[in-house]
């Protein structure tokens, strides 16, 4: 069965962490904006540049450029996409829904990850810190002052997607709070009650 959720909740509520659990296990392709912005940051690009100084303040890169990279990656097919940390804003969501229509494909779930503030935080400075560690490079908006805004700019433009989607019915909620493979299983419970 074919299958495109969309992986929603605040920086660090562990939709990357997720995403990797539904590549190994269902086979879905991962669509996480953070890794494509990532990666053109480090390419060293112009538009890496410009992308690198949004991030570096914990702000959101325009939708222009997101969803020209979401676009990008649809043009090269495949079925079944999660997207994790995409739609973003309001602009992303009317976006992402005009191109799946495009594509003659739709959204079948919304799964917002729930997470207290206190505990973002605190996921956040320990992955910094066992980065740090381990000799990795540490993510520049891992800091506390960065994930402040990080978490702001969440409540201002990225919160209000929870509306958009409950109102469209589609909207499903998570425990993140809970341990990796505890979350992991409250997932694979919705996905499974996906209709065919
Ligand atoms: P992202 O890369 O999307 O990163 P994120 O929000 O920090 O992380 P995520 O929720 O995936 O958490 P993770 O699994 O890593 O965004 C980074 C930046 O890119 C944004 O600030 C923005 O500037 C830009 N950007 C990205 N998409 C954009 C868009 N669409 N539009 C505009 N700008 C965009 O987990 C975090 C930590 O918690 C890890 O250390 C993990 O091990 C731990 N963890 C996970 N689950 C746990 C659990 N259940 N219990 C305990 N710890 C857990």
């Amino acid at each position: 069965m074919t299958i495109n959720i969309i992986l929603l909740g605040p920086p660090g509520a562990g939709k990357g962490t997720q995403a990797g659990r539904l590549i190994s296990e269902r086979g879905l392709v991962q669509l996480s904006t953070g890794d494509m912005l990532r990666e053109a940051k480090s390419s060293g690009s112009e538009l890496g540049k410009r992308v690198a100084e949004v991030m570096a303040r914990g702000e959101l890169v325009t939708d222009e450029i997101v969803v020209g990279l979401i676009r990008e990656k649809l043009a090269q097919g495949g079925k079944g996409f999660i997207f994790d940390g995409f739609p973003r804003t309001l602009a992303q969501a009317d976006a992402l829904e005009k191109l799946m229509s495009e594509a003659g494909q739709r959204i079948d779930a919304v799964i917002e990850l729930r997470v207290d503030d206190a505990a973002l935080v605190s996921r956040i400075v320990r992955r910094a810190e066992e980065s740090a560690a381990a000799g990795l490079p540490v993510r520049q908006d891992d800091t506390p002052e960065v994930f402040a805004d990080r978490l702001r700019e969440y409540y201002k433009k990225t919160a209000p997607l929870l509306g958009y989607y409950y109102a469209k019915g589609g909207l499903r909620q998570v425990d993140g709070m809970a341990p990796v493979d505890e979350v992991a299983a409250q997932i694979a419970a919705i996905l499974d009650g996906i209709p065919a």
